[in-house]
């Protein structure tokens, strides 16, 4: 499974710092090549302690992480539905997201001009003002998508399943200072702008800043900022929580690798990310629990405590299940 995430936001709200500090902190995280495919566009790793566990137990040769690609949607402004700015450039990049990380400026700096030069006195004030303006544009994007269809389903009706960019889930990022990251009163009233949808904040200036730490590092330099995660770990716990997401693991000698399926997956539907031949040919799951398995040091450990579970096609995958599948092409 493929996630991919599109960064929007207005002008100078710190998406392009955002998307580098993503991009950094996935090529650290991990010894994943992490590609940058475009300028724009990153594929990062997702940070899974667990992998580092399991690779040193099956002393194991590779880790392959589950990945999420990151897309910096630049374009949308106020009147972009209309051609202002780039127009509508930025509507295909959005089509082909799963979810959106919608980036907002709450963070105070005279110097950084807003795109339309309100001063700032009222952090939540200017906040819901520019999450209006976006999400205003891409409702008027939609509208003029469906406008389109219309006139054309009458010429040729097969033309369904257009993905609107409001249904997409939106995930609320937003950038503050370093004040902004403990003052849980402003945290608190940002949060109800953009309610039932996820908030998170950071800090994008001083992400970047810690751009050539490691993943050790960057906790400890956090902490003393009273921050718990970095921008990656929030967004891609917030993007698994919106899009009902989870990840199994599988184990051996010759990799270890975290995979991406729904909450609610079946057993063969989750054999069936590995490799479709798996899904048809499904004939059992064998599973430990993580914890099981770390607490105990061994397969054969689990194993002999009688923790190896064998599974059928009913089986409802649990965040943490480490897999192996038996089937049969
Ligand atoms: N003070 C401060 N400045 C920031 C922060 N994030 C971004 N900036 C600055 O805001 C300007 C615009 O940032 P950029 O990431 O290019 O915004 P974009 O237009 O949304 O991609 C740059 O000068 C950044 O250094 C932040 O968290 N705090
Ligand atoms: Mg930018």
């Amino acid at each position: 499974m493929n996630l991919k995430i599109g960064i929007v936001g207005l002008p100078n709200v710190g998406k392009s710092t955002l998307f580098n500090a993503l991009t950094n902190a996935g090529a650290l995280a991990a010894n994943y090549p992490f590609a940058t495919i475009e300028p724009n566009v990153g594929i990062v790793p997702v940070p899974d302690e667990r992998l580092d566990v399991l690779a040193k137990m099956y002393e194991t040769e590779k880790i392959v992480p589950a990945t999420v690609e990151f897309v910096d949607i630049a374009g949308l402004v106020k009147g972009a539905s209309k051609g202002e700015g780039l127009g509508n450039q930025f509507l295909a990049h959005i089509r082909e997201c799963q979810a959106i990380c919608h980036v907002v400026r709450a963070f105070k700096n005279g110097d950084i001009v807003r795109a339309d030069n309100v001063p700032e006195d009222d952090i939540v004030k200017q906040a819901k003002d520019d999450i209006d303006i976006i999400n205003l544009e891409l409702q008027l994007a939609d509208d003029e998508t469906k406008a389109k269809i219309a006139a054309k389903r009458k010429k040729d009706p097969n033309d369904e399943n257009i993905p609107f960019l409001t249904d997409k889930p939106v995930i609320y990022m937003f950038n503050v200072d370093e004040n902004g990251l403990t003052d849980k009163d402003l945290q608190e009233k940002l949060r109800d702008l953009v309610k039932p949808n996820e908030a998170i904040f950071v800090n994008a200036k001083l992400e970047e800043e810690m751009s050539d730490m490691d993943r050790e590092e960057r906790k400890e330099f956090l902490e003393s900022y009273g921050v718990k995660d970095d921008a990656l770990g929030e967004l891609i716990k917030a993007a698994y929580k919106t899009l009902g997401l989870q990840s199994f693991l599988t184990a051996g000698k010759k990799e270890c690798r975290a995979w991406t399926i729904k909450k609610g997956a079946t057993a063969p539907e989750a054999a069936g990310t590995i490799h479709t031949d798996f899904e048809r040919g499904f004939i059992a799951a064998q599973i430990c629990n993580y914890d099981d398995l770390k607490k105990l040091g061994s397969e054969q450990a689990v194993k002999q405590a009688g923790k190896l579970r064998t599974e059928g096609k009913t089986y409802v995958m649990q965040d943490g299940d480490v897999v192996e599948f038996k089937f049969n092409v």
